[in-house]
Formats: C-alpha cells, structure tokens, sequence
C-alpha cells in the first residue's frame, strides 16, 4: 500500500507508478535518469507539493494515491516462450469505409466498394482488415457514434452488403474484424432516447446522469456534460455532445453488449477493434479532475476514467463469455495507458484483450498532435527498443504509425517529395521487421501524405471544426487554422488514390471531403507497374515477411543503439540470422559495419559502400 510516507522510488516500482512517471517525464521532455537518480529516488511523495516552483497541489497526491493502489502487482516477463497465434504472424489492413471506394457515384464509400478491392488488397499480402464503423449512424463523428449496432449504415449500404463482403473476404482466406465501439452510443440510439423520455424504465440508468456537472472536459472541446431537460439532469460525452457514455456500471446494460457482439461473432466476424475501451469504468463519485493533471494532460478528470477500477473486470468477463467462446481476437485502443497497464491489458495469462493500440510513439517528447515540428526518427527507434526489450513474451505489441484518428507519417517526418519513396519504405521495413503485429492503414501502402487544405470550410472532423472555434478565443484565424493543418484527422480522411483519373478513381461524383492534386502523381495504378514504388515494396517486404518466421516469433538484438541516426538489430531463432540496418537521417551515416550474408531487400536499388544514403534501408540474411 503507498502512502505520502513512500518514496518516488516505491512509486516507479508500482506498474501504474512507473507509466504515471515515464508519462510525465515524457511529456516534459525529461530523461527517465531523473528519478532513477538515489536522490530524487528517496524523496517522499508528500514533499512533491512543497518542492519550489512545483504545480502539484494537495489534491494531486490523494488523486494519485488512489489511482497507485489499485494496482499491486507488475506482470510476467520473459519466463516463457511466446505462444503462437495467427494474429500474432499476420498483416492487418485499415479500412475508413468513407473514404475507401465509392461504387455508387455518390462521393461517399461503400461497402460494394470494398468488395470490389479485396483482390488488390490480397495481392498486397493481407490477412485480416480491420473495418472502422460501418453500423446505423447520423455521423456526427463519422460512425463513432453508432444509433442501431445491427444495422449497417445507410451511405454504407444493406446487410446484405455486409454479409457478402464477410464472405468474399473469407473466400480469399482473409479474416475481418470490426469496430466496437461501447464506450458510448450515439444520442439517437434507442438506449439514450428511452433513457431520457422513461427515466424509471432499465434504460433509465444506462448511461451516466449527474444533477450537477463536474469539471470534466471533452475531447472534442468544451465541458464534458449536456444538460438534459427531460431529465433535469446533466449527461456525460467524453467525446462529441451526440456520443453519450454508456454506465457500464450497470450489469443489465453489460449484457446487452455481450449479446450484440455475439450476435456479430455469430456471423463469423474474426474479431475486434475496441474503441477507446480503457475509458469505459469511471471512479464511482465522479470526482472532479484535480487541476493540475487537467493542465498538463490538457482535459480535466482523464485520471478518474483513464484506467478506471473495474476495467480489468470487465475486460476478463468479456473476454471469458464472449471471446473465447467464439476464439474472437480482439486489440483494444488504449489512448493514455504505459508500457506496463498495457502489459496488465494483454498478458496471455491474464485474459483480457490480445492487443492493444499505445499512442506514445507518434508524437516526439513534450509534443502534441497539435504542434507543428519535424518528428524526429531517433526518437521511434528508442521507444521501439524500449517496446521490444521489455514489453514480455506473454505480450504481442502492435506496429502502426497511421490511422483514422493521425496525420500522415511521412508528411510528420520530412515534406520534401525528394525523400519520399525511400522514407515511405524505411518506415514500412521497421514495421515489417521488428516483432509485433503490424496495422497498415489504408493508402500508407501508396505513401500518401498529408493534404493541402485551404480553410476550414474544407475541412470535416467534429474534433478539428470543435477545436478550431476554441482556439480562435485565444488566437487570430490564422494561427488557429495553423494548428489545425498540423494536426487535423481530416490528413487521414481523404479519399483513397486509386488512379490519376478525375477523384483518383475513389468515385464517379464529387467526393464527401476534398483532394488536392497529389493523386496524379501518387496512386496505386501507376504505383503497381512501378517496380520502384512504395506499393511494390510492401508486397515485396510482406512476402518476405511470410518467407522468414523469425520475423514472427525470433529475438530483436539491438547493436549500435547510442549511435545517432543509425537503426541496427538482428532478428535471430535457431534456425536463421537476418540483419536490418537503416540510416535514419536525411544525409549519409558512416556505416557501422559491412553486412554478410545476402541482401534481400533495400529501398536502394545497389549496394552501399562505406556510407548509407538518405533513409536507406537494407534486410540481410546471414548464413
Ligand atoms: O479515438 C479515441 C482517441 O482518444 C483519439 O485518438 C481521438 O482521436 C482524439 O484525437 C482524442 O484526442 C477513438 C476513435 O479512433 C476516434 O475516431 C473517435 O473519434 C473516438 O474514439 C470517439 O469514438
Ligand atoms: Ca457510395
């Protein structure tokens, strides 16, 4: 049990201690070598407060006390061998239904679409896709906030749709995972409407009334609470003012998710992808947010609902009557959980999630998406050495820089077109060769980047179109709008680049969001007669990937890690060695050594000599 009496060194030792810390630390662009240090190391937490120029008030420890005792013990590490599984060796896929392919003209993706893709993302070597929502919704977030979960989404197209593509998916020995998205509904689903018109009815107490609102904020901007007349009451939307959170508290409500995601698993879905799931148990009290923790994480109350007291229960119970049952996979998005929660989420032993989606690497130290700055790769390859070494055989980490929710990786990296074939291929090669499971997200295949919009009025995202308003309380257009470009999901939301005819063949009509002209340049036709193109590369790399599995399962021996700018290991099992070698700057390194063996794959066409060029990256295989 912690105390104000336990020393800074006891709290490192404490699994959420150590996450707490390194977040902190990381966020404020401090070495971890601060409180690894005797003296810091011995200070007791209740001087914190007292020291000089320190924020933290009283509240802060009695805050952090709490969230420190629910956790005791730290998980497993290396004690056994890795279990096999297919998730554990396959290449996943990212679809955003919207922007994916249009197949009726109408500028919106679409689920005939898709199907008429799935031979090109097979001949990409895919194994499973994981489809963002494609259930009933008013899009208010673009189907993160779901009105019927069993009706497709009208734009989308019928069920009929959905369970042919399930099938022409399975046909071409694929898997296909969905969004679960129970964190919160959408205000128009049935559950919410019922709540707020039959407050003495079950639905009643299915979601989260206060008479009063506490401080907490909304990620989309503004309070975290809509008054409701009907009720008298205040409800509860961590996210858009149309996405209310569900009372998970409630046994009944619990329930009725497990019987919708059986009844999705009972058509044969492989698994899925849970959205924001480690919100969903929040501190009982609903507690203000301590002031400041809201400052440096930026939304007042995260600590009461980050890594909430029931999550592991729920977790396991759903895991016990609802995946294992029907040997579903499932990888949990986990926005705010350290290396050591995630352990606690996804240990084999634990039974709970198989995976989950950890945030920390993409943006650098005392950076938010927000920022505009040039992400620097060294800081990608300390944070994988630190994944790779210390993450536990009884954990699989997933491997992904793109989704839904992020700017375009290259475009975070380096904007000169100069340099984009060879980063696009540097960065998949790190993907494709450490040990986890990699999550490509639609068009990083073709290297796409980021767009080029113009004013907001291009722009689509509740989040962006939120946050731009509060920012203009603080700051002139211009400025906001800045901010935004840097950080906008809207990057990630454009229409797929299939060829350089009008709307890059996404669709015959004037798609839902714009495109600028980069397609003429980079789209998946010309990129798939192009041996040198980023597209062929990945085919290339997961091919190679599924002819080497000590990719999947064999040792990551880091060498040359002090070394600036240069990204060396092995990947090693008892039956072969290969090499991975890559500079990650955008001049020559010094080579550290010349490789043995056979090059099997470079995103340089020769050889090197002494020196890598820009973003070089070799795959060798040693006798
Ligand atoms: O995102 C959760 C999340 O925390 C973020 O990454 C989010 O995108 C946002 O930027 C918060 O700062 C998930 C979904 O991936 C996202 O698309 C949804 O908008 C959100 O949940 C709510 O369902
Ligand atoms: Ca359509």
């Amino acid at each position: 049990m912690l105390t104000k009496k336990s020393r800074i060194k006891d709290v490192y030792a404490n699994p959420i201690g150590r996450d707490i810390i390194d977040r902190v630390l990381l966020q404020m662009n401090i070495s971890k070598k601060a409180v690894t240090n005797p003296i810091v190391g011995n200070l007791k937490l209740k001087v914190l407060p007292k020291l000089p120029k320190s924020q933290l008030d009283e509240g802060f420890l009695d805050t952090l006390l709490t969230l420190l005792n629910t956790e005791h013990e730290a998980a497993k590490g290396n004690d056994e061998a890795i279990l096999k599984a297919w998730w554990k060796e396959a290449v996943f896929y990212q679809i955003y239904p919207r922007s994916f392919k249009d197949s009726n003209g109408d500028g919106i993706g679409d689920l005939q679409g898709i199907i008429s893709k799935l031979d090109y993302i097979k001949e990409l070597g895919i194994d499973a896709i994981w489809l963002s929502p494609i259930y009933d919704s008013p899009n208010d977030d673009n189907g993160y906030d779901i009105r019927d979960y069993h009706k497709i989404m009208a734009e989308f197209g019928t069920m009929e749709d959905f369970d042919r593509l399930l099938t022409e998916v399975h046909n071409r020995d694929m898997r296909l995972i969905m969004d679960l998205v129970v964190n919160h509904t959408s205000d128009e689903h049935m559950w919410y409407q019922k709540a707020i018109h039959e407050p003495d009815s079950k639905y009643g107490d299915y979601y989260i009334f206060k008479d009063q609102p506490n401080n907490w904020t909304s990620f989309f901007s503004g309070s975290a609470w809509n008054y409701v007349e009907e009720r008298g009451q205040y409800a509860l939307h961590l996210f858009s003012k149309k996405q209310m959170d569900l009372n998970w508290e409630n046994e009944t409500l619990r329930h009725e998710i497990h019987d919708m995601v059986k009844w999705w698993l009972e058509k044969g879905v492989d698994g899925f992808r849970l959205d924001v799931i480690n919100y969903i148990s929040k501190r009982s009290g609903l507690p203000d947010g301590n002031e400041s923790i809201g400052k440096l994480m930026e939304y007042h109350g995260v600590e009461h609902y980050f890594y909430g007291p029931r999550l592991h229960e729920y977790l396991h119970d759903m895991k016990e009557k609802v995946f294992i049952p029907y040997n579903a996979f499932s990888v949990g998005e986990t926005p705010g959980t350290g290396m050591e929660m995630s352990k606690l989420l996804t240990a084999d032993y634990r039974k709970e999630l198989d995976m989950v989606f950890s945030f920390d690497h993409l943006e650098t130290p005392g950076h938010t998406r927000f920022d505009d700055y040039q992400y620097d790769l060294n800081y990608l390859k300390s944070y994988m050495i630190n994944w790779m070494e210390n993450y536990g055989n009884h954990c699989q980490p997933s491997l992904f820089y793109e989704n839904h929710d992020n700017p375009r990786m290259i475009s975070k990296i380096n904007s000169d077109r100069h340099y984009r074939n060879v980063l696009g291929k540097l960065l998949a090669v790190i993907q494709l060769t450490l040990r986890g499971t990699p999550f490509i997200y639609q068009g990083q295949e073709i290297g796409m980047i980021n767009q080029n919009f113009r004013s907001t009025s291009d722009l689509r995202d509740v989040e962006s179109l939120n946050l731009y308003d509060e920012l203009c309380n603080t700051m002139n257009k211009e400025e906001a709008f800045a901010k935004i470009l840097a950080g906008s999901r809207d990057h990630a939301r454009t229409p797929m680049q299939w060829n350089n005819q009008q709307y890059a063949g996404f669709s015959t009509g004037k798609p839902w969001i714009m495109m600028d002209e980069d397609y003429k340049n980079c789209n998946v036709e010309a990129q798939l007669q192009d041996e040198n193109s980023i597209l062929r590369f990945f085919q290339k790399l997961i091919a190679l990937r599924k002819e080497h599995r000590v990719i999947y399962y064999g040792e990551v021996l880091f060498i040359n890690q002090k070394e600036k700018d240069l990204f060396t290991y092995y990947r090693k099992d008892g039956t072969e060695t290969l090499y991975i070698e890559m500079n990650l700057s955008s001049s020559n390194k010094k080579r550290a050594k010349y490789p043995e063996g056979i090059r099997l794959l470079s995103n340089y066409a020769e050889d090197s000599s002494s020196f890598l060029r820009p973003y070089e990256a070799s795959i060798w295989k040693y006798n």
